[in-house]
């Protein structure tokens, strides 16, 4: 507590704090909930995780462009700007970040009250305002031309994908390659399609736009009343085509069962989360899309559980290293469930 609140002293917060207490949820930073006397607010901080953003203040200066663009539009648009957009705290030097002495670097940001957030959608109506949300935090980012630091190399992008694949492939390590024969092939007797369907990016009919690039559904706070307020956890905010953010939000808000699901049974698509997801979405967006992107929505959740295959079953192919997993073939099957999953996925929309 003592060295966290000397790092918290170097931001520019209101009132004294009282505590600073660890928050659960998040398997990639560390966060803290700081909690200040009287009617100043109360703040978030959080440390990035260095291993995986190799550049944080790339990242912070990403998160900061995005936050003041939507901040602009929420205040046009007659909304609250304290409770509809995160608030990015600078420290005394005006950074978005302070790096300790072990190079580690903390943000912090305001921290909203009277919120709730879901882990997964039991409702088509969840799903639906899920899809508001997220369509609306595209909407907000429509105009924001300036361009964006790629945080992560090459994430959802198939191209950078398939170069990863057939090294992971010469690589391998061999017995778990003949033992994952029949996923391998799985992968390989569609990936022309998916590669016809990326030609499409990569010839700029389906565009790049600003993307969140993890939709999942406890990344939107909702107010007590059930109201959609804002998009949160922007680390990956970059650009790509925005079926990116819409096929991942179908992956984890419309399956029926686990992402790891071990009886393959409970995995299928939830058709009506899928369709009020998408009412919500296209409620945002209809006029920013152009015709290709809406042709291609409902492809878009196989475009992204097909990448979850091929990441699931890279890192089991290499041995592990980039998922946490809870016992030896978590991965395999991850890989697994995310393929019965696209099955359905091909089967039904
Ligand atoms: C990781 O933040 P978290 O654990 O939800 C991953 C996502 C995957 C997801 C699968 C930076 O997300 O891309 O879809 O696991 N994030 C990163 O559960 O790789
Ligand atoms: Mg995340």
């Amino acid at each position: 507590m003592k060295n966290l609140k000397k790092l918290v002293d170097k931001f520019r917060i209101n009132g004294e704090v009282r505590e600073i207490k660890p928050i659960d949820g998040g398997l990639i930073n560390h966060t803290y909930k700081v909690t200040t006397d009287g009617d100043a607010p109360d703040y978030i901080l959080q440390s990035k995780n260095s291993s995986i953003f190799l550049n944080v203040p790339a990242m912070m200066d990403n998160i900061v462009k995005v936050t003041e663009h939507i901040r602009k539009k929420v205040e046009k648009e007659g909304g609250d700007p304290d409770r509809e957009v995160m608030q990015i705290v600078l420290t005394d030097d005006g950074k978005p970040y302070v790096q300790d002495e072990n190079g580690e670097y903390w943000t912090m940001a305001v921290f909203i009250p009277d919120t709730v957030s879901y882990e997964v959608a039991t409702t088509p109506e969840l799903a639906r305002k899920g899809g508001e949300g997220i369509g609306k935090f595209q909407r907000y980012l429509e105009d924001l031309t300036e361009p964006l630091y790629p945080t992560i190399e090459g994430f959802h992008d198939l191209a950078y994908r398939f170069g990863q694949w057939d090294d992971t492939l010469k690589n391998a390590i061999p017995e778990r390659k003949e033992e994952a024969k029949k996923e391998i092939e799985w992968v390989e007797a569609r990936r022309k399609k998916m590669e016809d369907f990326w030609k499409l990016v990569e010839e700029g009919k389906l565009p790049k736009r600003v993307t969140h690039n993890d939709t999942k559904l406890s990344n939107i706070l909702f107010d007590k009343d059930g109201n959609v307020l804002c998009v949160i956890d922007l680390d990956t905010v970059m650009s790509n085509t925005p079926l990116a953010d819409f096929g991942d939000a179908i992956r984890s808000f419309a399956n029926t069962g686990a992402e790891d699901d071990q009886n393959l049974d409970n995995v299928d698509l939830d058709v009506a989360k899928y369709e009020a997801y998408r009412d919500g979405y296209l409620s945002q967006t209809a006029d920013m899309l152009n015709e290709t992107e809406k042709d291609y929505l409902s492809f878009a959740p196989q475009y992204i559980t097909y990448e979850q295959v091929m990441r699931f079953l890279m890192d089991y192919l290499q041995g592990d290293t980039y998922y946490k997993t809870l016992y030896p073939k978590h991965n395999l099957v991850r890989t697994r469930a995310q393929m019965k999953l696209m099955e359905s996925m091909e089967e039904k929309i």
